[in-house]
């Protein structure tokens, strides 16, 4: 096979969830920029809105559906619409997610679940949905994005680290489960990316300096910068492509190194 050939997505679908910003627009970009014919998924009609006219601008044709992760019957109904209008869902990026920044005795049960609910059962249901279909083709390609808190705690993040310690565990069962059937599942471990989600770790103080967290990171990522959605997105391709075809089970983590770096010496 060729290398273009190997990396192409060419006419397949995939469905990218909470592809309206961040991380899923970016990876829903490399898609389609690969060749991949693009749905999303968010949860309010404004952002919706704003993201067509986004993907448009950027000359891609994606459909965007309003569907919240958590509903299975909702996405069940997703995946169906998407079989018709589309075609049958060959790749998945379980992307949809949500962090609650509360130290653990003051976090109630409630919002643990939530978090756990949109960030862990949010995939699994997703995957739930997409795999007959996948069964039925002969092949797919599932892309869990998991986070340094797949591997690591902090203070205020329980119920996020739970949440994708599992999502790790979910890649590797879902692996395990359909590995046989010719399924690729497998997880990108983002580092700390500039998105939305992380904008308040940013925030600039009274005095114009960076955010202690914000200098944090950046001395404890040997890259010594943050990440941007874009360096996700040679990776969201690869996983998605054939290139990946005896690639399963793994997460790969793109966090200019700080998995490997023990912080530095006072
Ligand atoms: P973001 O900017 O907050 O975007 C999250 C997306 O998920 C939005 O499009 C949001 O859209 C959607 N979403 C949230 N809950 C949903 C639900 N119940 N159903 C459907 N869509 C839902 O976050 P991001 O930083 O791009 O993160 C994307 C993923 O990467 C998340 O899983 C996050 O945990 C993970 N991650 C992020 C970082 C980072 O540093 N930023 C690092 C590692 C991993 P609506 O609000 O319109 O629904
Ligand atoms: C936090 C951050 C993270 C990142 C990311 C790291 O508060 O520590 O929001 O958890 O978003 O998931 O990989």
């Amino acid at each position: 096979m060729d290398l273009n050939q190997m990396f192409s997505l060419e006419g397949k679908v995939a469905l990218v969830t909470g592809g309206a910003y961040g991380i899923g627009f970016a990876i829903a970009e490399a898609l389609a920029g690969a060749g991949a014919k693009i749905a999303f998924n968010c949860r309010s009609q404004a952002n919706l809105d704003k993201a067509l006219a986004d993907y448009q601008a950027k000359g891609i044709d994606a459909k965007g559906y309003i569907c919240d992760v958590t509903h299975e019957d909702a996405v069940k109904q997703l995946v169906a619409r998407i079989e018709t209008e589309l075609g049958p869902v060959e790749i998945l990026v379980n992307n949809a997610g949500i962090i609650k920044r509360i130290p653990m005795l003051e976090m109630d049960a409630e919002d643990f679940r939530q978090v756990v609910d949109i960030d862990l059962v949010g995939p699994f249901i997703c995957a739930k949905a997409v795999i007959p279909g996948m069964l039925k083709l002969g092949r797919g390609k599932i892309i869990n994005i998991c986070s340094m808190m797949s591997e690591l705690g902090r203070e205020t993040v329980s119920a996020y680290a739970a949440a994708k310690g599992g999502l790790k565990m979910l890649t590797r069962n879902i692996c395990s489960e359909y590995g046989e059937a010719n399924i690729q599942c497998n997880g990108i471990g983002p580092g700390y990316i500039a998105t939305p989600q992380t904008a308040p770790l940013r925030e600039r103080q009274a005095d114009g300096s960076r955010h202690p967290f914000d200098q944090f990171i950046l001395s404890k990522t040997p890259a010594a910068r943050w990440g941007t959605p874009e360096d996700l997105m040679g990776p969201a391709v690869f996983l998605a492509s054939a290139a990946s075809d005896f690639v399963n089970g793994h997460i790969l983590y793109v966090d200019g190194g700080i998995l490997a770096y023990i912080g530095k010496q006072p």
